[in-house]
């Protein structure tokens, strides 16, 4: 049995989770909050990890690659090696030039925090020149990587409107409205992996936010 450990309003919580949930997989969800972690599972104290009968795995990009290995039944990766690697291409964008550029904003975007004035303007620009580099592998027909889902899909559905949400609130406006974001995302809300997980990440929305509040 899978345990995901972590929390409902992590988005990397929940690009793994959109995962099992789209394969069909069993998991049980262990409540783990940063500051909680087992430093054993998750070095970093980072979430989320993921308990398997072999032992424990951080890092989603980890986690992922090792439940389509695991468990290759419905897939979410290519066969073909070339459109797996294009699949991971977007995954990296997305984790890596998009949401962790996007991270450094979020203390003010969110936490009632704020970032200097450098920070934000540094930012925003490295943030533009992703999002068009972004637009240029992104596909949207109607998935991320083309006509299948793919793991850049569990990816693209949980960080995409944290990059909307971020550009609108600090610059005012939407880097990605050039984007059929909206579309993409109407789309994955008719899903019950995406009906769960947005349940469950409202439910847990409130909790982490007085946690976060408090802590700023
Ligand atoms: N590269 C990590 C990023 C995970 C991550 O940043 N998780 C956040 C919660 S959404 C976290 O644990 N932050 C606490 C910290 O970085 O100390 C992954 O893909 O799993």
């Amino acid at each position: 049995m899978l345990t995901l450990c972590g929390f409902g309003a992590s988005n990397y919580h929940n690009k793994v989770k959109l995962m099992l949930l789209e394969k069909g997989l069993a998991f049980e969800e262990e409540l783990v909050w940063v500051g909680q972690t087992d430093p054993d599972a998750s070095p970093l104290g980072k979430v989320p990890y993921l308990k398997t009968a072999q032992g424990s795995l951080c890092e989603s990009a980890v986690m992922v690659e090792y439940i389509e290995q695991q468990y290759p039944e419905h897939p979410l990766l290519p066969k073909d090696a070339f459109q797996a690697a294009k699949v991971r291409e977007l995954v990296v964008f997305l984790d890596l030039h998009l949401e962790l550029v996007a991270r450094n904003l979020y203390p003010e975007a969110f936490f009632g925090g704020k970032v200097s004035d450098v920070v934000k303007e540094k930012v925003g620009a490295q943030l533009e020149k992703n999002v068009a580099a972004f637009a240029k592998l992104a596909q949207f027909k109607p998935f991320i990587a083309g006509t299948e889902m793919s793991i850049a899909d569990c990816t693209a559905a949980v960080h995409l409107p944290l990059i909307t949400a971020v550009s609108k609130t600090m610059y005012g406006r939407d880097f990605l409205a050039n984007l059929p974001v909206k579309d993409y995302m109407k789309m994955w809300s008719e899903r019950p992996s995406m009906q769960k997980v947005q349940a469950d990440r409202r439910a847990n929305n409130e909790l982490f936010l007085a946690r976060m509040k408090s802590k700023a």
